[in-house]
């Protein structure tokens, strides 16, 4: 048996991918540890860095550490590369395994710090890793398909990866993983059901779950990109987990707390799934859960269809990508080619059930040519509302086909692309435009238009601020309508939910959005 102790870098407990990794651990017999030490106050700077390096050392020598397993996105590959370098000098024995989409997208980069990487879901590999690792404790003979090392990569054992095809195979998630750890105000300490509180997104009073894995989508900048390299068409068929399997999960939530508010689904494509799972679903949520829900989908794949089998359920939100307005964007560019018809009646289709919709769009792509701009202006301006945007700045993450040929145009160099930092493309006719699609979903379409034909006027110039600010305030108004049309409008109970929902980072981040200067866009992009 082997202790494991796994490392989830995200700055909240919404994770999935290291859970999966520690229960399927456990089940296999050897002894996992979860840590989370980059939480509001944990590594927050150099110096608590330093102090979580003394608090880790004594947590690896305390509990005989053998792995050390870390899951990370590509923005935190530095602070990953200087623990795992600190554990390879004062930890000589200790075996560092990297996993998640940084390393899956690009292991010769992960390689040059830690000893051996997971390529893909890792439930089955990993633990093959283990078993090998406990029986021969020599990396160099290791040769499990999925998990790759400098000696692997060196032989070029390429081998077909593990693939899970049965999603209920999949431990059932509890609402707290034990033991699980967090580095707290310079200390390692527990985890407990109290603290969830602090550290979960939401006052800890959102549930997030995910039910599937794949897209049937293979947009040019999204890790499902990555993934369809690896699987080929299997990652397309979107595999899900059977409604039990969910309920379960669900059930164990609300009863363990009782004060989740909303289940918040993070599949790629909720409704892209056979109509008779969403309606067993819809059935034994609405009798046993009860609770206002969110999800995301992509436009068209029968949208009006689906939703017609979850009526019934409060749904407070669906979010649902544009990122371009422009075909020639979404084609040529995104490989995305959904027509702006379809998108349009997705769109209409959420209308008529009440639900406002979230719309993503990703600004400041270099490719995207002020015309481009100008049709996500139009078709922003004329399509229904309401609606809410969710907007990000265009980031060239590792291994995407977008990003290789970004390096091959020259617009961006390799080292950009190990940063992942969003591009920001200094660009005023740009920026102003951002700011016009910022504000299109509150005002109508002959504003917006005259917005764009008078631009250059002192006039339009003078009154800009205020439209903007304005349209923060609209932003507002329409997330208010949006929680209050899902509790039914009844004061009460949105007034309970806001209450125990909203923490003052995210009523900040959401109700203020203004703050979030536009421009030069700040959020990367989250496909
Ligand atoms: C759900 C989700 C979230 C959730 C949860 C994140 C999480 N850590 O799980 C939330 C909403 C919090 C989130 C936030 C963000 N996200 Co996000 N998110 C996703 C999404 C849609 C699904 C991830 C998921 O849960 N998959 C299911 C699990 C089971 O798979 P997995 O995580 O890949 O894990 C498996 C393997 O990777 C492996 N594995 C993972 N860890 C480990 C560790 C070890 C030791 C081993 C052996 C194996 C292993 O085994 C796991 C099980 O099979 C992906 C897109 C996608 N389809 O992957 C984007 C994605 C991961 N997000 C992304 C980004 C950029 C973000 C944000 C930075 C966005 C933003 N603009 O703010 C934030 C960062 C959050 C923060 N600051 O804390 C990018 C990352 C790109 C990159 N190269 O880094 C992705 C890939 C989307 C994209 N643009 O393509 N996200
Ligand atoms: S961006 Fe969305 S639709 Fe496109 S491949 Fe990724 S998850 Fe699928």
């Amino acid at each position: 048996m082997l202790n494991v102790l796994l490392i989830s870098l995200q700055e909240n407990l919404c994770t999935f991918g290291i859970r999966y990794i520690f229960h399927s651990v456990r089940k296999a017999g050897h002894n996992p540890f979860l840590l989370y030490p980059n939480l509001k106050d944990g590594i927050v700077d150099d110096a608590a860095y330093t102090v979580f390096q003394e608090e880790a050392d004594r947590f690896l020598k305390g509990k005989s550490v053998d792995i050390v397993g870390i899951s990370f996105m590509s923005y935190q590959n530095p602070i990953v590369r200087k623990m795992a370098k600190h554990i390879k000098e004062y930890h000589a024995s200790v075996v560092t395994v990297g996993g998640g989409i940084h390393v899956t997208a690009y292991p010769e980069d992960s390689l040059e710090y830690l000893d051996a990487v997971c390529v893909g879901e890792g439930e089955i590999s990993f633990n093959k890793f283990l078993d090998e690792f406990s029986e021969r404790k020599d990396l160099e003979r290791i040769d499990v398909p999925g998990i790759f090392t400098q000696a692997s990569l060196r032989r070029g054992d390429a081998r077909e990866l593990p693939f899970l095809d049965d999603l209920d195979m999949l431990e059932v998630l509890p609402v707290l993983d034990e033991p699980a750890y967090v580095f707290a105000g310079g200390k390692i300490r527990p985890l407990s059901v109290n603290m969830l509180g602090k550290y979960h997104r939401y006052n800890g009073n959102s549930y997030d779950i995910t039910t599937s894995r794949g897209c049937p989508l293979n947009c040019s900048y999204c890790a499902d990109n990555i993934f369809q390299g690896l699987y080929g068409s299997k990652w397309k068929k979107v595999r899900v987990r059977s409604v039990d399997h969910v309920m379960a999960e669900l059930r164990g939530a609300v009863r363990a707390r009782p004060t989740i508010s909303f289940i918040n689904f993070h599949d790629d494509t909720f409704l892209s799934r056979p109509r008779a799972w969403l309606e067993e679903f819809a059935l034994k949520y609405k009798a046993e859960i009860k609770l206002p829900l969110m999800f995301r989908t992509i436009p068209g794949s029968f949208v009006t269809e689906k939703l017609g089998t979850l009526s019934g359920l409060d749904i407070i939100s669906a979010g649902i990508g544009l990122q371009s307005g422009s075909f020639r964007v979404l084609k040529e560019i995104y490989s995305r080619p959904i027509k702006t018809e379809v998108f349009a009646d997705s769109i209409a289709a959420f209308n008529a059930r009440k639900i406002i919709p979230v719309i993503d769009v990703m600004l400041n792509n270099p490719y995207e040519k002020k015309e481009d701009i100008l049709e996500s202006v139009r078709l922003l301006a004329s399509i229904k509302k309401p609606y809410l945007l969710e907007l990000y700045g265009f980031t060239f993450y590792p291994g995407t086909e977008m990003t290789v040929r970004a390096l091959h145009d020259g617009i961006i160099g390799e080292s950009d692309t190990v940063r992942t930092q969003a591009y920001v493309e200094k660009n005023d006719e740009k920026s102003y435009l951002n700011n016009v699609i910022f504000v299109a979903p509150h005002f109508p379409k002959g504003f917006i238009y005259f917005l764009v034909r008078r631009e250059k006027t002192r006039m339009v110039r003078a009154l800009f601020p205020f439209v903007v600010f304005a349209g923060s305030f609209l932003n507002l108004f329409t997330f208010l309508r949006m929680i209050s049309r899902a509790h039914g409008h009844n004061p009460i109970k949105s007034g309970r939910f806001l209450y125990r929902t909203l923490d003052i980072v995210i009523s900040v981040y959401h109700v203020l959005p203004f703050l979030r200067h536009l421009t030069p866009a700040r959020k990367n992009s989250d496909g």
